[in-house]
């Protein structure tokens, strides 16, 4: 069959299915009252439709009221889900005997991140895991985001005060607070699934004198958060920016608290001269929490979040003040959205090997942490509309990805204890210095990878380290010889290290390595060791901002309309961000960029 007439075809089945929709069509939940329906969807060779329809489940149970059109606002459909199923992961507990992909660190996911309903479904995971047959735990997936078919349809224009582009912390962060000042706002991602690389935030959230730092008896101050980050930086951050990122950490944390999320638990990362890394009772995750909060808030606010949307052009009008942007969007085809502020919020480009290899050749080939989207398009669009570009050359290593997968092993477990050991079973390395350091010094042992090694004290500490035994990356031993003889290290040298390790903690002096905080000794059964490799994280470079998250031209001023947040700006960090940090920035500047876009949008006069 030649392609014109597939596609007279596809149109006539697609025309007998909307038909045999509509025909089926009735006020009612179809949870309540099952229609019968013809199964078109079947002959299409679809999947979740296939199912949903084999089990004489009608249209309208996804599509709600029939004539409504499905559109790059998922939100109707996925409700629909959660209408019969209860909630998205109830859906996935029937999939049990392996890996379950619908009880992830991604939160509670929409089905159509996955599920397409009438085409296949792409599983999301597969980006970063290949689960061959999903008994493989981790490995180095695909690394590229998924095609979607973009149809190109002619050019409609909506309207609205506020476009965010890029629905990570950052983007959801501005477009609640502009959204809660008394603005219309569109918020848009290319990717399949809201969260960006913020879902796989594991550490936590860096912030000085909060109130559960207060409570634990932390002392710590805005200043020394400053000092910090500078010196992590090694001074060459924008210190106006960093002054901001500190002064305002405390109320971002309770701004995300007050929006339901957990912060309480309080670690620390390397570089910090106390704990201030905050994240969930237990130590879960940081990410996940902070994300299903945010996209909760953003739904109970009916914001309009489009999904499948990628930004092709920021349009400006002849003054140079940004106008709104173009849009690719997977049902909609491509439009334009008129706006009276911009707001860019669409991450850093660690998941673009070429780039990261353009500006830093020695990182070619090197596995990255990222999820696929970070793939530095956005900066690209904001250079386009006359951006300055900083720091782009910065590119952060993460010493602590797990050997043969790009899953990151987070700083936190350092931070609650664990030690690196060489294939010598020697510690070579403070394990809270910053990463570049840190990278550095792993990079330079045999075979250029080292293991994490931790005992069962330290595992009760952080929840999350769960997640590294579900994905089997972990090796164990009842005792320090028998977790040797696993990762084939010299056991007599393993069992000395540790042993003076823990002497050092009795002492709380490490003489060896200057460890400055060792929370707990190794001395619990049993001992297990993840083996670990620096990887691609973090891109500290980006579009100029100034204090007010303007972004700023290369004749020095801020570009009209144009703001930006998050890992799509540079200068916070400088050249090197310390662990924690990047939350803390998406939060703050969040709130600023959407705060003055909202002012801007509320001032300027209707078209
Ligand atoms: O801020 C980060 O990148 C971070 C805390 C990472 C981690 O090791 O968990």
């Amino acid at each position: 069959m030649n392609s014109g007439k597939s596609v007279i075809l596809a149109v006539l089945i697609l025309s007998l299915f909307s038909w045999s929709c509509a025909s089926t069509a009735k006020d009612k939940s179809v949870a309540e009252k099952p229609a019968q329906v013809a199964t078109p969807a079947a002959a299409m060779g679809s999947m979740l439709a296939d199912m949903h329809t084999a089990k004489q489940v009608g249209c309208e149970a996804c599509h709600g009221t029939v004539g409504n059109v499905v559109d790059d606002n998922e939100q109707p459909v996925n409700a629909n889900c959660v209408k019969c199923h209860i909630t998205h992961s109830n859906v996935g507990k029937k999939t049990t005997g392996h890996i379950n992909p619908h009880k992830s660190h991604l939160g509670e996911i929409n089905c159509t991140t996955c599920h397409h309903g009438h085409t296949p479904s792409q599983l999301y995971c597969l980006n970063c895991h290949s689960f061959v047959d999903m008994k493989i735990p981790a490995g180095e997936g695909t690394g590229k985001p998924i095609a979607a078919p973009w149809p190109v349809e002619q050019l409609a224009v909506d309207q609205t005060d506020v476009v965010v582009i890029g629905a990570g912390a950052a983007g959801f962060t501005a477009a609640i607070t502009a959204h809660d000042a008394g603005v219309k706002v569109i918020l848009l991602e290319k990717q399949p699934i809201t969260g960006g690389n913020s879902m796989l935030a594991a550490g936590g959230m860096n912030a000085a004198e909060t109130k559960f730092q207060k409570e634990k008896g932390i002392k710590d101050s805005v200043d020394l958060m400053i000092k910090d980050t500078m010196t992590g930086g090694n001074n060459i951050n924008d210190l106006e920016l960093v002054m901001i990122l500190a002064k305002n950490s405390s109320a971002s944390v309770a701004w995300l608290t007050s929006l339901g999320a957990d912060l309480s638990d309080v670690g620390r990362m390397g570089g910090s001269s106390v704990n201030r890394t905050h994240r969930p009772k237990g130590g879960s995750a940081v990410g996940a929490n902070i994300v299903d909060t945010l996209r909760r808030n953003a739904a109970e606010r009916k914001i309009d979040v489009r999904v499948n949307s990628k930004v092709v052009n920021i349009l400006e009008n002849a003054e140079g003040t940004v106008t709104g942007v173009q849009v690719e969007g997977k049902h909609r085809g491509l439009y334009t959205i008129n706006a009276k502020a911009v707001v860019l919020t669409a991450g850093g480009f660690s998941a673009n090997p070429e780039k990261v290899a353009f500006y830093r050749p020695e990182f070619k080939g090197m596995i990255t942490s990222n999820q696929p989207g970070a793939t530095g398009d956005g900066m690209d669009l904001g250079a386009e509309a006359g951006a300055e570009l900083k720091d782009m050359k910065e590119i952060q290593i993460h010493p602590t990805v797990a050997a043969g997968s790009r899953i990151l092993i987070t700083e936190a477990v350092r931070g609650n204890g664990a030690i690196m050991v060489n294939r010598e079973g020697k510690r070579f390395v403070n394990e809270l210095t910053t990463r570049d350091k840190a990278s550095v010094a792993i990079l330079a042992q045999t075979g250029k990878s080292a293991f994490m090694i931790f005992d069962e004290g330290v595992r009760q500490s952080l929840k999350q380290i769960d997640g590294y035994f579900h994905l089997k990356l972990v090796r164990k031993g009842e005792t320090p010889e028998a977790l040797a003889a696993k990762i084939n290290v010299p056991a007599q040298a393993l069992k000395e290290t540790i042993e003076t390790y823990n002497q050092a903690f009795d002492k709380k002096d490490d003489a060896e390595f200057k460890r400055p905080d060792m929370p707990r000794p190794l001395r619990t059964p049993k001992y297990y060791a993840i083996e670990i490799k620096p990887g691609v994280h973090y891109t500290m470079g980006g579009l100029k901002i100034n204090t007010e998250a303007q972004v700023i031209a290369k004749d020095g001023k801020p570009i009209a309309g144009f703001y930006a947040a998050g890992e799509v700006t540079g200068g916070v960090h400088g050249t090197n961000r310390l662990g924690g940090n990047s939350i803390s920035e998406t939060i703050t500047f969040g709130r600023i960029a959407g705060a003055n876009a909202a002012k801007l949008a509320k001032s300027a006069p209707d078209e």
